[in-house]
């Protein structure tokens, strides 16, 4: 009989990355002070008009104040309570804290030469704050955002010119924090473009519809930009990690119909494969040309030089980074199946799952099949970079937050990581999204909550701030102090 079950002795290495996750954009708020320019996350409204918005035929980047609620401007307010924040993280006994920077803090037009100093203060201070705690930075050098000067003015990540841009930024704070950093990351989810170029590469949808002729080369851009990080990180320390970050979805066939199969197959490839095949292998996997006819782009309108070929060769990332909240299910067969939310990609709806408040798919077995795919495949080092429940919470007349649905879904996904790391799976860490309650990337609301700590501010940006443990906070600081055995 097969046995499904993950083991119960202990199994994450003694240096087990045991940590949390945020974006800058999500959290910081303080959206234009100390000469921080605007981002496109700040031109994104938030509430039911963000995706509506974002897929307009002219998006227009505008930030229009009297017409929208922009909730990153507030966010949760860490720009000014990052002390107490990372006291609290220190509390439940971190070992890593996963952020990211906010380019426009450093370079608030993105095409300057010279770094605005008061933004690179504020990560001084942030990043000497985790280490007075033995808390690693783990940092994503670009998460969805980028200068609004840079997507108004260039178009985003299809002109070439972002290149240089990003390596003046990653240059910057490489050089700045590579002897207090030993974890980094170059963009947050980069695959996600698939479905949502404009957050993810500042893109404009033109005519209506998404041209993937734009999101390839901008892409193609980005990876280039990756490695151009990873040349300028190994070389001022060749043990420096550096890693990629992909939107992992694992994906079945409906039935065993080859048909779905085959799409399965071909979703894993484009949608799970293509971007990491790029940044780990450093070379454009075999399937890309069947992608690029499927989607009708010319590659011939691409522009691709052998110059950036080689150095996508000489430079591949140290490790694979990785989302992971739900899993799809692909079928090209039927007409009238049940489908069903998820994170950018929804899709067919799985019999066998139940989904969370927002219709995603909560999987943890897809998690430990998403780590033996991705290590069959790599063989490099993984680090769960995201995972986590995104929930309707309340708060009790005493000040209490009893977030037992999240303490499961969490707790099942580590089973499935323990399960994976007894497979011969090579596992880094693990660090939940939204270790704090912070706005949501999709919905720009803050009732969509996914922290161990309840901040205390609604949709409309409308609360005191103050911020309070959940009942997950002590049961994440027990898994912590005994290295996942007590779950
Ligand atoms: C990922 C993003 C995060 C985060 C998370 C949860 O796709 O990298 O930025 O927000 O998903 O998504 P949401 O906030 O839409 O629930």
């Amino acid at each position: 009989m097969f046995d499904f079950n993950s083991p119960t002795t202990p199994v994450f290495s003694k240096d087990f990355l045991w940590g949390g996750a945020t974006a800058a954009n999500q959290l910081e708020g303080a959206w234009n002070q100390a000469g921080k320019g605007p981002s496109i996350a700040d031109a994104l409204p938030g509430g039911n008009e963000r995706f509506a918005i974002a897929s307009q035929p002219e998006f227009n980047w505008q930030i229009d104040e009297d017409k929208y609620h922009y909730p990153n401007h507030r966010g949760i307010e860490h720009y000014q309570h990052f002390k107490e924040d990372i006291k609290l993280f220190a509390e439940m006994g971190f070992r890593c804290y996963r952020f990211s920077i906010a380019w426009a803090r450093i370079f608030p037009q993105g095409d300057e030469i010279e770094p605005n100093k008061a933004g690179l203060k504020f990560y001084d201070q942030l990043i000497d704050e985790c280490l007075k705690y033995q808390i690693k930075p783990v940092i994503t050098i670009s998460h969805y955002e980028m200068p609004l000067n840079l997507a108004k003015k260039y178009g985003g990540w299809k002109n070439r010119q972002l290149i240089l841009f990003y390596e003046r930024f990653a240059k910057v704070v490489l050089e700045r924090y590579y002897q207090k950093v030993h974890y980094w990351m170059t963009f947050n989810e980069i695959n996600s473009a698939f479905h949502f170029p404009v957050m993810s590469q500042g893109l404009v949808p033109s005519n209506g519809a998404k041209d993937f002729t734009n999101i390839v080369q901008a892409w193609h851009n980005q990876f280039v930009a990756s490695s151009l990080a990873v040349k300028i990180g190994h070389r001022l320390n060749s043990d420096l990690q550096i890693g990629c970050m992909v939107l992992y979805a694992t994906s079945y066939a409906y039935d065993a119909d080859p048909r779905n199969q085959l799409a399965n197959l071909q979703q894993m490839q484009d949608f799970n494969f293509f971007c990491t095949d790029v940044q780990v292998r450093g070379e454009y996997p075999s399937s890309t040309g069947r992608m690029l006819q499927a989607h009708g782009v010319d590659p011939q309108k691409l522009k691709i030089t052998e110059e950036d070929l080689q150095l996508l060769k000489d430079y591949p990332v140290d490790y694979i980074g990785f989302s992971y909240y739900m899993s799809t299910v692909t079928d090209v067969t039927h007409q009238d199946v049940a489908t069903s939310a998820g994170n950018l990609i929804g899709g067919v709806s799985n019999p066998f799952l139940k989904t969370s408040d927002w219709g995603w798919q909560v999987d943890p077995t897809g998690l430990r099949i998403a780590l033996n795919q991705l290590y069959d495949r790599y063989q490099k080092p993984l680090f769960v970079v995201e995972n986590g429940l995104g929930a309707f919470d309340k708060l009790t007349a005493d000040n209490q937050v009893h977030d037992n649905y999240r303490i499961d879904y969490l707790r099942r996904h580590i089973q499935a990581m323990a399960g994976a790391v007894a497979d011969g799976v090579d596992l880094m860490g693990y660090t939940p999204w939204g270790c704090i309650d912070l706005v949501s990337a999709s919905t720009g609301q803050m009732s969509k909550r996914y922290g161990f700590i309840y901040v205390d501010l609604d949709d409309q940006g409308q609360g005191s701030s103050n911020r309070i443990p959940k009942d997950s906070f002590y049961w994440y600081q027990k898994v912590v102090q005994s290295n996942g055995s007590k779950l």
